[in-house]
């Protein structure tokens, strides 16, 4: 990885039109770590950079940083660019219709991944890739490190790390962690990472309307027979009637629906942006590898957490999809576990 980071600077160094680019429904992961990229390397060369992603900067994040950073209307084609670099995207779907509509563009350029799903395919030139990692903004910390622009870390670049690594492992609850995360966070904090506002706003500052959606989906538990699988379905409804969006469930499901005591598996279906549904599983004992599911609807991600999303379906068509198709997956799990 040391040598990646190495010509990953040599890359930069040669290119001059950089185009940053991370992945559809971005997170605090995604968000940050290509901000603070497109920062560094502002501070430090003279280049022509660009960044893009098919929506705008997420609502919940802006707390941070008020930024016209992301262009959602960046015409790649026109742009061109010679370095492609990708943040937190385990796979090119993961980039959406800005890969799908500029596949020319993807491939004359060279390509760098920086990421840290441990389903990321290596896909492109140059993979920066640690699985071992808690979050993308853990892998910018060492590549600044290496580079010896710790110098540039200050204030509010540390607080923008720091809530990538937070929000990445769920507070520091996921299995994700390691001895580094917390020395990386540490350090940060050494930075003048401001800690509190993070917490504050990411995780104290409902707006009622999020809390009437949570109550409207909480409030309907459905179940599979005595499977111990318990789900929710939050159609469109729900959201024009609290005044919120699907971002609006970002740490709901974390933290209440894959809490419940006797659930193996739970899952909500939920309709997102356009005409995609989105269902978002979360495995609660270790044989039942959801991203195993998940693969079977063309989704993916990690064993205990996964997802998929379809397009041009009523939610509850899929819901009973999933059903049929979580029955016999309970029992090839099952099974497998007792051989
Ligand atoms: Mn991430």
């Amino acid at each position: 990885m040391k040598e990646n980071i190495e010509k990953l600077k040599e890359l930069i160094e040669k290119s001059e039109k950089i185009l940053l680019i991370n992945h559809v429904n971005m997170d605090a992961d995604a968000f940050w770590s290509l901000i603070w990229f497109y920062n560094i390397l502002e501070k430090i060369y003279s280049k022509n950079i660009k960044a893009t992603n098919v929506s705008n900067s997420p609502e919940r994040l802006k707390f941070l940083w008020f930024d016209k950073i992301i262009d959602p209307n960046l015409d790649i084609k026109e742009f061109d660019p010679d370095l492609i670099i990708s943040f937190d995207a385990a796979d090119e779907k993961r980039l959406w219709e800005k890969y799908e509509d500029n596949k020319k563009n993807f491939k004359k350029t060279k390509l760098v991944v920086i990421d840290h799903h441990i389903s990321n395919i290596w896909f492109w030139d140059l993979n920066i890739i640690d699985t071992n990692s808690s979050s993308t903004c853990e892998i910018i910390f060492d590549i600044l490190k290496n580079w010896k622009y710790d110098y540039l870390i200050d204030s509010d670049i540390a607080t923008l790390l720091l809530t990538g690594i937070i929000t990445d492992t769920n507070s520091f609850y996921n299995s994700n962690i390691s001895p580094k995360t917390f020395e990386i966070s540490s350090k940060l904090l050494d930075y003048k990472a401001r800690h509190q506002e993070i917490i504050i706003n990411l995780f104290k500052k409902n707006p009622f309307g999020r809390i009437k959606l949570w109550w409207k989906i909480l409030e309907n538990l459905k179940q599979v027979d005595n499977w111990n699988i318990a789900f929710w379905v939050a159609p469109r409804e729900y959201f024009l009637e609290t005044w919120t969006t699907y971002e609006d469930l970002d740490i709901f499901i974390d933290e209440f629906l894959a809490t419940i005591d006797w659930a193996k598996i739970v899952f909500i279906l939920y309709d997102m942006w356009k005409d995609w549904v989105k269902a978002s599983f979360r495995s609660l004992e270790m044989k039942y590898n959801v991203a195993e599911f998940a693969w079977i609807f063309w989704g993916w991600w990690h064993p205990q957490a996964a997802w998929f999303s379809v397009k041009n379906k009523w939610i509850y068509d899929i819901e009973s999809e999933i059903i049929l198709a979580l029955k016999n997956f309970f029992s090839y799990s099952e099974k497998k576990q007792l051989k």
